[in-house]
C-alpha cells in the first residue's frame, strides 16, 4: 500500500522548499507567489532502521522499503474553490491524497513576500480552511442531491443522507469535519465521501533562527492543540543554508505522525532473497495481510509464522528464535501486530 500526502499552504510560504528537502528532488523555488504551478510529485522510501537490523542478520540480496508519495501543489488563495489561481485543479489534486502537511509561515522577513504583507498564522490557516470548507460544501450538496434524486434501492441511503446533512450543517457553520467527534460508524461512513476537511492535518511551522519564544509558533501550537493536529517546528534555511532540523529529523517526525493519524503499522518479511517492510492498516488479520503480498498466499493460506522483532534480533534470526521457542503459529484471523516478522505458510 502507498501512503500519499499533499503539502499545502498559502503561496510563497516554503512548500516547495520542504518538498525538496524531504525528497532530495530539485524543484523550482523562488521568492514570488505561484512559483509552483504544476504539482511536484515524488515517491520516496519510508526510512525504517529495523530493515537494516534484520538484514544484518539475514543478509538478503535486496532490501525493499515501503513507499510514501509527496505532492507539492501551488499555493491556495481566497476563491480557490471557484477556480481562482488554479484553485479547482489544486483541490481536486489534494483530494486524491490521504493526509495534508500544512506549511504555515512563522517568521518575520520583509525580504520574503507574504500575500497579505504581514505574518498571522491564525488568519492564514483560516484562509485555507475556508477554501477547503467551501469545496466540501459543494461536494456534500452534490452527494445529497444525487441520493435524493436517485430512485434506485440503496440500503444505506437514509443513513448516508442523515450523515451528509449532519456534515453540511457543520460545514455551513464554518467547521472543518476533522474537528467533530463523530461516532465510530459515522466516521467509517464519512470516509467514503473523501471530504477535504476530514483529512488529518500536520502543521509545519516554518521558522527562522529566532524560533525560541516565537509568538507565531505559540499561536500555531494553540491551534494545533485545539484541533488535535501536531505542529512540527522547522527551519528550512537562512541565507541559503540549512540551519536546523536535518532532512532525517523532519522526515522521521512526519512519518511517525502520518502513521499514527492514518492508523498504519509495519510488519516485515525476510528471507535470503528479500527483506521487506509492509505497511498495513491496524486491525488487519493475517489472511488479508497475506493477500496484500500475493493473492496465492490467501488462496492457499495454512497459517502464519510470527516472530516478534526483538526476539528475532535477540536470537540472531529465525533458527535462534525457533530454538528459544520464540516462534508462534497463528491462524487466518490473527491480528497482525507492529513489528511482526511473518512467514506465510500456504499450499499451491
Ligand atoms: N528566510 C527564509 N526563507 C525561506 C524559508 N523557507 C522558504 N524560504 C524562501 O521563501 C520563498 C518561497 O519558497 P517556496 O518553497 O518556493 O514557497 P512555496 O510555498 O512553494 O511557493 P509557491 O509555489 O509560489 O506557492 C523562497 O525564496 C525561499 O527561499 C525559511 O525558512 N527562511
Ligand atoms: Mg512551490
Amino acid at each position: 500500500m502507498k501512503i500519499s500526502c499533499s503539502i499545502i499552504g498559502l503561496p510563497n510560504v516554503g512548500k516547495s522548499t520542504l518538498f525538496s528537502l524531504l525528497t532530495n528532488i530539485v524543484v523550482k523555488i523562488s521568492n514570488f507567489p505561484f512559483c509552483t504551478i504544476q504539482p511536484n510529485i515524488a515517491i520516496i522510501k519510508i526510512p525504517d532502521v529495523r530493515l537494516y537490523q534484520l538484514n544484518d542478520i539475514v543478509q538478503s540480496r535486496t532490501v525493499v522499503h515501503e513507499k510514501i508519495k509527496f505532492i507539492d501543489v501551488a499555493g491556495l488563495i481566497p476563491g480557490a474553490y471557484q477556480g481562482v489561481g488554479l484553485g479547482m485543479q489544486i483541490l481536486n489534486h489534494i483530494q486524491t491524497t490521504q493526509i495534508f502537511i500544512h506549511v504555515v509561515r512563522c517568521f518575520d522577513n520583509d525580504g520574503i513576500l507574504h500575500i497579505k504583507n504581514n505574518i498571522n498564522p491564525s488568519r492564514d490557516i483560516d484562509i485555507l480552511n475556508i477554501e477547503l470548507i467551501l469545496f466540501d460544501i459543494e461536494q456534500c450538496e452534490k452527494h445529497i442531491d444525487f441520493l435524493k434524486k436517485n430512485r434506485m434501492i440503496n440500503i444505506n441511503k437514509d443513513q448516508n443522507l442523515f450523515i451528509l446533512e449532519k456534515c453540511l450543517n457543520y460545514l455551513n457553520d464554518g467547521i472543518s469535519l476533522r474537528n467533530i467527534n463523530f461516532s465510530q460508524s459515522e466516521r467509517k461512513n464519512i470516509l467514503n465521501f473523501n471530504f477535504l476537511t476530514y483529512k488529518p492535518v500536520i502543521y509545519i511551522a516554518n521558522v527562522d533562527r529566532h524560533y525560541k519564544n516565537n509568538i507565531y509558533v505559540q499561536k500555531l501550537n494553540e491551534i494545533g492543540f485545539r484541533e488535535n493536529s501536531p505542529v512540527i517546528l522547522h527551519c528550512f534555511m537562512n541565507n541559503g543554508e540549512f540551519i536546523a532540523n536535518s532532512q532525517r529529523t523532519i522526515l522521521h517526525a512526519l512519518i511517525d505522525n502520518i502513521m499514527f493519524f492514518l492508523k498504519l503499522n509495519t510488519f516485515f518479511t525476510t528471507n535470503i532473497n528479500m527483506t521487506r517492510s509492509w505497511i498495513y492498516e491496524s486491525e488487519t488479520i493475517a489472511l488479508d495481510a497475506a493477500y496484500n503480498i500475493h493473492s496465492d498466499f490467501k488462496k492457499g493460506f495454512i497459517r502464519a509464522q510470527i516472530i516478534k522483532f526483538n526476539d528475532f534480533i535477540a536470537n540472531h534470526g529465525e533458527s535462534g528464535a525457533k530454538k528459544s521457542g520464540r516462534i508462534r503459529y497463528e491462524g487466518k484471523n490473527y491480528l497482525i501486530e507492529e513489528g511482526d516478522i511473518i512467514k506465510f505458510l500456504f499450499k499451491n
